[in-house]
């Protein structure tokens, strides 16, 4: 029997919070195996992102490409972007599995790395692909153009992106509120009920939270649970996650780590 795997395309974070690095460890422990494309390498650390160097389109599309021919791959996501001709080579490779699409846009601390000529390849060609885009409210305001800064506008900009053609969106609300006990989630499949989720508002200055989230999703998909399971499933191990999180570095920034608990201290 062939490993149940889920791919990454995303950056690398040599500080290990966010990323490719990210998601490998959220893979690893929901028990699936994990496969990473690196589309950038970045120079980071808990203090903010210092540098994005973009990898070539055929260095990308290559990575891909030897997956592609050796292994099954049961699901992919994708997160920071940063090269423009790379994105339609990644839509034409990707196995027929479900993706996630994490809309990195801009880095919580640091260097802008996308913009709109990325965007709109993205939306071409990967939008059409998604079971499911998970933007946080920042990010649906800025690919909307419109507010998201309460729990009601959260559910216009969902039916305003399921409108784009986008199968379904998980909206997270972390900014939302933010002096509200609890943060609520929005997931919105086409032609179904909204379904939210809250838990405890946990006050740290986190670092790759969209990724863990994302990944910790898209192994669920591999593994094979239906989208809402899915996102339930993960929701409930990152907020465990997030609460145990330790912070790291000068800057003290806290990444919702499935293994922090194991960590050793000095
Ligand atoms: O969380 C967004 C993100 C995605 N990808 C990489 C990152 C970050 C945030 O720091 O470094 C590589």
């Amino acid at each position: 029997m062939a490993l149940i795997s889920a791919l990454t395309i995303a950056g690398s974070d040599p500080s290990g919070g966010a990323g490719i690095q990210a998601d490998l460890k959220a893979f690893a422990a929901s028990g699936v195996y994990g496969l990473s494309v690196v589309t950038a390498l970045t120079a980071q650390n808990s203090e903010g992102v210092q540098f994005v160097w973009p990898c070539q389109a055929e260095q990308v599309a290559q990575q891909l490409a030897s997956l592609r021919v050796d292994l099954p791959i049961h699901a992919v996501k994708t997160g920071m972007l940063a090269d423009e001709l790379s994105v339609a080579l990644i839509a034409k490779s990707i196995p027929a599995c479900p993706l996630v699409i994490d809309p990195v846009l801009r880095v919580t601390q640091g260097a802008i790395h996308s913009n709109s000529a990325i965007e709109s390849q993205v939306r071409q060609h990967l939008w059409p692909k998604a079971a499911l885009l998970t933007p946080n409210a920042r990010e649906a305001a800025a690919l909307l153009s419109q507010s998201v800064t309460s729990v009601s506008e959260m559910l216009a900009a969902a039916d305003a992106l399921l409108r784009c053609g986008l199968q379904a969106v998980l909206l997270k609300g972390g900014h939302v509120e933010p002096y509200a006990k609890t943060t609520t989630d929005l997931l919105l499949i086409s032609g179904a009920d909204p379904i939210w989720f809250t838990a405890p508002r946990i006050a740290k200055k986190t670092h790759g939270t969209g990724c863990v989230l994302s990944a910790l999703i898209t192994a669920q998909l591999a593994l094979g649970l239906p989208l809402p399971a899915a996102c339930s499933k993960a929701h409930a191990d990152f907020h465990r996650f997030l609460a145990d999180a330790r912070p790291i570095g000068v800057a003290e920034r806290a990444s919702p780590d499935p293994f922090s608990v194991d960590y050793r201290d000095a």
